[in-house]
């Protein structure tokens, strides 16, 4: 008796139970703020503030949180975006369609009795800064009852929504599920990322569908002025996280690809080093005691060797 009332119990839990579970949990594909396969983290963002409450204007615009709040390594401190309010990033360098995920959004989300505390939003990347593809988002959260804010959610519920995973972890996107999204999107050479706030509410007049028509339940009203997706930072993957080869990630350069010209922060110690061209021919030399390297003035394909303690390394460099 015991074991079908456990049977019971567990059922509704298995019927919602569609994607990959909270950071941390096995089968997991949140990816922490520590894990080394990040490279760099968004430094150029801008705002478009959300209302606290879309029905309600006289309420104004969310307060809580600045620009610098959303850039560099996940740190707790968070711009609030309010009712469908956006933070679209910037990137000098096309960020690189690496095996799997290529970048992560952190929120400030947190597990509490019951279940988890969730703030959601929709991802769009675009290549030229003016057409942007929204990643495909699924919500099976339940539509009858609207999310309070003391409601709970469980990160199974949601795909590609950013938010999904609670602090210190980040939601992952794959540039590869957009390949044959659109003729106007290279996810070759994306430059933009934008965070557009999922708006949680049911009625028919607000609410956020995903990419199957149904209405995404998240916290609503969120009428004070820390409403809406708490952004707290987003990373650009360089290693791919099932890369667990820890010799690999540990002698990391970059930015790679590269611009002609740009400097190339160096993550290790060496020795000397080498960039030479296609042709095998040595075009720069570099002494001990300097982190820093600079790219080629012509663009084409390179190789960097380092010399290290460890031995000779040798990268591939693309210069753009
Ligand atoms: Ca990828
Ligand atoms: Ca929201
Ligand atoms: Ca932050």
């Amino acid at each position: 008796m015991k074991k079908l009332l456990t049977l019971i119990w567990l059922a509704p839990l298995l019927a919602t139970a569609q994607f990959d579970p909270a950071g941390g949990e096995p089968g997991s594909k949140a990816i922490h703020r520590n894990d080394a396969a990040f490279g760099y983290w968004a430094d150029s963002v801008k705002l478009v503030k959300g209302l606290q409450q879309i029905n309600n204007p006289g309420l104004g615009p969310v307060t809580l949180g600045q620009a610098s709040d959303a850039l560099g390594a996940p740190d707790n401190s968070t711009v609030s975006l309010g009712d469908g309010g956006q933070a679209t990033f910037y990137f000098d360098q096309p960020i690189v369609n690496i095996e799997g995920a290529d970048f992560a959004v952190f929120e400030n989300g947190f597990k509490w009795p019951g279940g988890y505390f969730l703030e959601l939003a929709f991802i769009e990347v675009s290549s030229n800064g003016k057409d942007f593809v929204r990643f495909p988002a699924t919500s099976k959260a339940d539509t009858t009852k609207q999310t309070s804010n003391l409601a709970y959610m469980e990160c199974e519920w949601f795909d590609n929504l950013a938010g999904k995973h609670q602090a210190p972890y980040g939601t992952p996107f794959d540039l590869e599920e957009l390949k044959d999204s659109s003729d106007e999107l290279k996810i070759d050479s994306v430059r933009y990322i934008r965070i557009v706030d999922v708006v949680g509410s049911l009625n028919d007049s607000f609410a956020s569908y995903d990419q199957f028509g149904t209405k995404i339940n998240e916290p609503w009203p969120t009428n004070f002025p820390s409403g809406g997706f708490d952004l707290d930072a987003l990373g650009i993957l360089e290693w791919a996280v099932s890369t667990n080869d820890l010799h690999e990630r540990q002698f990391r350069f970059g930015p790679n690809p590269a611009r002609a010209n740009v400097d190339l922060n160096v993550y290790f110690e060496f020795e000397e080093a080498w960039i030479t061209n296609g042709q095998g021919s040595v075009i720069e030399h570099y002494e001990n005691g300097q982190s820093q390297l600079l790219a080629p003035k012509s663009t084409g394909i390179y190789f960097v060797q380092f010399k290290t303690r460890k031995g000779l390394i040798t990268r591939r460099l693309c210069v753009y």
